[in-house]
């Protein structure tokens, strides 16, 4: 019985471990109201890395980079003819306006980094 239960409970946590690193896809982070939407910038990843926002209309993108390797100085849109350079633990705003709906990406400058705006 005993046997069993152990079993169980490593099939529960293989489960666990397959849902995190294959199923789980990250979240879009919807805009709320007009305030400006966070993006922390460390460990190689933005969080979030793919973030809704209307079409057509300005966007106010905040950069929190805790990163300080030289990778993560830049955050580049290419189609969007943005490039900033974002300072150390200090917060940079940066202004967006994707004009159709459509996926933009944004990345650093070795395409480590990577995120998507998501305009509909
Ligand atoms: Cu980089």
């Amino acid at each position: 019985m005993e046997n069993i239960l152990i079993n169980l409970a490593g099939l529960a946590l293989i489960g666990l471990i397959v849902w995190w690193f294959w199923l789980s896809r990250p979240q879009a982070r919807r805009m709320s109201g007009a305030g400006p939407i966070e993006i922390i910038v460390d460990n190689g990843v933005y969080t979030p890395a793919r973030i809704e926002v209307p079409a057509g209309k300005p966007v106010t993108l905040r950069f929190v980079r805790k990163d300080p390797s030289p990778c993560a100085e830049k955050a580049l849109f290419d189609e969007l003819g943005i490039s900033a350079d974002l300072p150390v633990g200090k917060p940079l705003d940066v202004i967006v306006m994707p004009p159709r709906p459509g996926e933009y990406e944004f990345t650093c400058q070795m395409r480590m980094y990577r995120g998507t705006l998501v305009a509909r």
